[in-house]
C-alpha cells in the first residue's frame, strides 16, 4: 500500500468540482484516509513548491494556491502515486490524456484543478507538511 498527498486547487473548489474529484478517487477503489478544506499560509505554500522556487511562474503559483481554499487529502492504495498521477493527468491540459480530470476540468496550466505528489519521497514530504500523524485515519 502506498499514500500520497492531493489537494482540490482553489480553482477546483471554486467551480464545486470537489465532490467529482472525491468521487473519481473513491470509483478506482483509493481510500481517502486523510481530509480537510483549509486556506494555505504563504508560508505552506512556498514550502509545498520549494522544488520551484526561483522559476518564472512561482510568484503566480504561490498567489494562486493561497487564492482561496483547498481540498488536501491522503489517498491510498495500491501505486496510488503514479495511480493518482495517472487520473490527474498531464501537467498541461491541453497535454492530459482524454478521460483524465485535468483533461475534463482545466485549459491552463496555472489553474489546472488538482495537485498530486510525484514520487513516494514527495508524498512523505508534501504529506507532512500538510497533516499531523493522528489526522490520518487508515
Ligand atoms: P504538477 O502539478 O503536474 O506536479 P509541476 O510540479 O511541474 O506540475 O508544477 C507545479 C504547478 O506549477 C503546476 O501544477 C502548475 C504550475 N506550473 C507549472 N509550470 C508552469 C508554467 N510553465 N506556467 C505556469 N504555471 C506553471
Ligand atoms: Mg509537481
Amino acid at each position: 500500500m502506498e499514500r500520497t498527498y492531493i489537494m482540490v486547487k482553489p480553482d477546483g473548489v471554486r467551480r464545486g468540482l470537489t465532490g467529482e474529484i472525491i468521487s473519481r478517487i473513491e470509483r478506482k477503489g483509493f481510500k481517502i484516509v486523510a481530509m480537510k478544506k483549509m486556506l494555505i499560509s504563504q508560508q505552506t505554500a512556498e514550502t509545498h513548491y520549494g522544488e520551484h522556487k526561483g522559476k518564472p511562474f512561482f510568484e503566480g503559483l504561490v498567489r494562486f494556491i493561497t487564492s482561496g481554499p483547498v481540498v488536501a487529502m491522503v489517498v491510498e492504495g495500491p501505486q496510488a502515486v503514479s495511480e493518482m498521477r495517472r487520473l490527474m493527468g498531464a501537467t498541461r491540459p491541453w497535454e492530459a490524456a482524454p478521460g483524465t480530470i485535468r483533461a475534463d476540468y482545466a485549459t491552463t496550466v496555472d489553474e489546472n484543478v488538482i495537485h498530486g505528489s510525484d514520487s513516494p519521497e514527495s508524498a512523505a514530504r508534501e504529506i507532512g507538511i500538510f497533516f499531523k500523524p493522528e489526522e490520518i485515519i487508515g
